[in-house]
């Protein structure tokens, strides 16, 4: 890279300063950009992109502002084999990280990352994960070559010039590196997605807070404020300041009378968490409403009133195409109505975008997400199963007004839930924190209908964390217990399971009941709603829940709610199969909270029902 090239930067903070420069000099790309976050810069790299091929601009009329990207092949989601916590003693990362010694990593990427941006240019973009200036939020600078990287993490995050000006002098920020890995020999035409099919590598050093990413311009992989950075490195942080990070939605409910609260909730992927975050209340619930502050990742910070304060630290959703519908997730349909990016949907001939469960019909006609003419029939799917669409937050008619608010919202529930076919209740609340906690770390879903029900059928995800958590997820669990610990009034925990089925079919009829179970959380946080003692947890009878505008027999519910004492000694024993694997660093409290469970579950009935009223 010439010195002409390299524009003076619009910062002086020292250490970002030297970073770029030391970055510059491995990388030797063409250009340096500093990424200002204006619209005008957004627009100019969309055209570019169009002109290179990597973008296709939709159909102005049917969605302004918006592109379409088809990705290579081979880079099409997160890839969790080649993604690395890299802390100093491999005991450190567990056994649920991938892990090489920091130094051998360092050795590793500096040979990859030599001269990888030749004939590129290399973007520095400073974005902050939270509103700008919050106390619980953190900037990141991330370096990449990728202008589709810039573009996404402008919808994805407050991005530009405004970050710089927060950060200032600061040495407090989160460098990201990123690369696809593919750089550009002086008379190569380049591709529309460039990415390197031999090495991918997304490595992060928790100690020194850095991300380094070759290889992939794919998602969690390259946008790296997302997955890297709000998840595995804060996660890291939280553990270090007593805050949390955590893999959840944030909704707010308002009740007809105005009261509003808020809860997180945590599931594994396919549990419909983008539809719960963005949940229309049922007939029934006239004068309800449901508010957005974030679809998948939740930052929390006690206040100095030592209630639990949340943003969402993104500015965007990065959400999955397929299945996405006007009658399964209408909010989701109108935030990306415009100014969005698709990534490996489907082409319409009049320059629109399909995916597979957008319409009841499907189009006659389409280019499909490798690029290949495509119709009805042909036994390909049209849009690739992992296929996104990046669109504002602030275009979501749910958005919630708090959103933005840099104090964050007060959380007074946190929810999980998994995908459960038998045996796992639609609803239960944890006896105190730490037994919350404990139903937390066991959760997960089944592995596959012929494993359900039996012992080692359930895929555990605890707190849906496990490809997410920075660290040893032992110390993670000890981490949540010590937030119990410390604070005098954490939120209240439940557990929740909308898959329960019988002869083959859903018990529970669809994802806009579940605010009758919302309803029933909210009025256990607030005092006033009933419930029993079970041997698994606080669970509702059927007159505690609010079941105007549905017809919900007593048998319906029961088949909801029965604890079967057999099946839960086995759902047990079968926690011990992952507390094996964290043992050295599996708080005590686990143990006796199994101890507990087991002892509850010892009497002679073989089920155990809410009373009928
Ligand atoms: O495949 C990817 O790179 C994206 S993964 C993802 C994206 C948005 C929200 N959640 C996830 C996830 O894997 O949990
Ligand atoms: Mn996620």
């Amino acid at each position: 890279m010439s010195t002409q090239k390299a524009p003076s930067p619009p910062t002086s903070n020292p250490r970002l300063v030297a970073w770029v420069d030391e970055i510059a000099r491995l990388c030797r790309p063409e250009n340096i950009h500093w990424c200002d976050g204006s619209q005008e810069e957004y627009d100019r790299l969309c055209q570019e992109m169009v002109q290179s091929g990597t973008f296709i601009a939709l159909n102005p009329e049917k969605r302004p502002g918006s592109f379409l990207c088809l990705s290579d092949p081979d880079d099409v989601a997160r890839v969790e084999d080649r993604t690395f916590v890299c802390t100093r003693t491999r005991e450190d990362a567990g056994p649920n990280n991938n892990w090489v010694d920091p130094d051998e990593m360092k050795a590793t990427l500096t040979g990859l990352f030599d001269g990888c941006m030749r004939g590129r240019t290399m973007y520095v973009i400073p974005f902050s994960m939270g509103p700008l200036g919050s106390r619980i939020a953190q900037i990141g600078i991330e370096i990449t070559d990728s202008p589709y990287v810039v573009t996404n993490m402008r919808i994805m995050t407050r991005m530009g010039q405004a970050v710089l000006d927060v950060l200032s002098d600061s040495e407090n920020f989160v460098p990201c590196l990123h690369s696809v890995g593919a750089p550009l020999g002086p008379d190569q035409t380049d591709v529309p997605w460039p990415c390197n099919k031999d090495n991918k590598y997304i490595v992060h050093f928790p100690e020194e807070r850095s991300i380094w990413s070759f290889g992939s311009g794919y998602g969690g992989n390259a946008l790296l404020g997302k997955k890297c950075l709000a998840l595995r490195i804060a996660s890291h942080m939280a553990r270090q300041e007593g805050w949390m990070a955590e893999h959840m939605l944030i909704l707010g409910v308002e009740a007809p009378d105005g009261e509003k609260t808020y809860v997180a909730a945590a599931f594994p992927s396919a549990c419909g968490k983008t539809n719960f975050a963005m949940m229309i209340p049922p007939e029934g619930f006239e004068g309800w409403k449901i508010w957005t502050v974030g679809d998948d990742i939740a930052w929390i910070k006690p206040g100095e009133d030592q209630r639990f304060y949340a943003i969402n630290p993104e500015a965007g959703f990065f959400g999955v195409a397929p299945g996405t519908s006007d009658s399964s997730n209408p909010n989701a349909m109108a935030s990306i109505r415009q100014n969005s990016i698709f990534t490996n949907v489907a082409l319409t001939p009049d320059g629109d975008v399909w995916w597979e469960g957008m319409t009841e019909e499907e189009p006659e006609r389409l280019i499909d997400w490798r690029g290949q003419d495509w119709t009805p029939g042909c036994g390909r799917p049209a849009a690739h199963p992992n296929a996104r669409f990046t669109a504002p937050i602030a275009q979501c008619p749910t958005i919630d007004a708090e959103w933005d608010n840099p104090q964050g919202v007060p959380i007074q529930a946190f929810i999980f839930g998994g995908r459960i076919s038998q045996d796992m209740p639609l609803v239960f609340q944890a006896f105190n924190w730490t037994h919350g906690v404990y139903l937390a770390a066991t959760m997960g879903s089944e592995k596959t209908a012929a494993a359900a029900g039996k012992v080692g059928g359930v895929r555990r995800d605890p707190m849906a964390m496990l490809p997410f958590c920075g660290y040893h997820m032992g110390d993670y669990f000890d981490h949540w217990l010590d937030m119990g610990r410390v604070h005098p009034e954490p939120p209240r925990i439940f557990r929740v399971n909308w898959f329960l089925k019988k002869d083959g079919k859903f018990l529970w009829p669809g994802f806009g009941e579940n605010m009758r179970i919302l309803k029933w959380v909210l009025d256990r946080v607030h005092g006033r709603a009933h419930a029993v003692e079970s041997p698994i947890g606080w669970m509702p009878c059927r007159r505690d829940l609010d079941w105007t505008g549905l017809d919900f027999s007593q048998e319906q519910f029961d088949e909801l709610m029965t604890v079967d004492r057999e099946a839960w000694k086995t759902e047990s024993l079968a926690h011990e199969e992952m507390f094996l694997q964290l043992l050295e660093r599996l708080p005590q409290e686990f143990f006796l909270e199994r101890q507990m469970l087991l002892t509850r579950l010892v009497r002679s009935a073989p089920k155990w029902l809410p009373p009928h009223p």
